[in-house]
């Protein structure tokens, strides 16, 4: 049905996604979706690599980022993210999504799941992340206690704190992007020369709009109206409680209401904190 553009690099984590991802892309590109698409892709070819070389300035993260708003807000810093889609402003500002507004397109879909999900782009309300499990959720899912996530990043404290990832701050390395996203992406949560990148920069699709996004009242990254209609929870933003939110699961392809089904993701070594060095004895006279 759609044909994997072949002529950009994607890395190998984002192959493997599209492998899964191929055989059933979420909702069918409009005739509309499919020209702002192909605009993506030459913009893509001419102005990407240039894109991408831009550095985000780092700043100070406001002391509310963690602890349940999934990023902060406020303090006007860089690192802040306002909205708590999982990018930092500075990231959207630098690739022209709305800091203050989780879902720029207004598709139902965060920015953040946006950003790294196969197909997905926040600046094009008929492109969202390809997933292979959006038609055949269960209809009665049952929801269980969700597992904590203190920092609100899609990931639960058992599984960062497993892998030396911070369960109080949603961006480890604090490079913009957080730990969940950065997974999904492939790219080093401790590392914050290592972001998630993507085939071409997101593309507008030109349409202005005003109000309020669709609500997303659980802070998932997937709106209620979307969640209504897949049998997932619109107050737990991990409806089947296993650790991992229901946006980043839909975003890899594991089931959002079965607990017995996680994602796959790789998670690099986290950094050995060096050994504070033995004081050189004081020389005997
Ligand atoms: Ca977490
Ligand atoms: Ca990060
Ligand atoms: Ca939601
Ligand atoms: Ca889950």
């Amino acid at each position: 049905m759609f044909r994997e553009p072949t002529h950009f690099n994607r890395t190998p984590r984002m192959r493997a996604l599209s492998q899964r991802s191929r055989s059933s892309v979420s909702r069918a590109l409009t005739s509309s979706s499919a020209l702002a698409f192909a605009s993506l892709l030459v913009f893509g070819i001419t102005g990407c690599n240039d894109f991408f070389t831009k550095d985000i300035e780092l700043g100070t993260k406001s002391s509310t980022s963690s602890g349940g708003s999934g990023g902060g807000s406020g303090g006007g810093t860089n690192q802040a993210d306002d909205d708590a889609d999982g990018l930092s402003n500075a990231v959207e500002e630098l690739f022209s999504m709305d800091p203050v507004n989780s879902d720029s397109d207004f598709d139902g879909v965060a920015d953040g799941l946006e950003f790294v999900g196969e197909n997905g782009d926040p600046l094009n309300g008929s492109a969202v992340p390809s997933d292979d499990n959006r038609s055949k959720i269960l209809p009665d899912a049952d929801v269980i206690q969700n597992e904590a996530d203190r920092d609100r990043d899609g990931l639960g404290d058992g599984f960062e704190t497993e892998n030396g990832l911070s369960a109080d701050d949603p961006d480890t390395d604090d490079d913009g992007y957080q730990d969940g996203l950065e997974l999904v992406a492939g790219s080093n949560p401790f590392d914050s020369t290592s972001r998630p990148e993507r085939d071409s920069p997101p593309a507008s699709d030109g349409v202005t709009r005003t109000g309020n996004p669709p609500l997303d009242s659980d802070g998932d990254g997937i709106s209620d109206a979307q969640e209504n209609g897949q049998g997932l929870s619109t107050t737990a933003a991990d409806t089947d409680g296993d650790g991992f939110g229901d946006g980043i699961e839909l975003l890899v392809s594991s089931e959002a209401n079965d607990a017995a089904s996680v994602p796959n993701l790789t998670v690099p070594a986290a950094p050995v904190e060096s050994a504070t060095p033995e004081p050189t004895p004081e020389p005997i006279e």
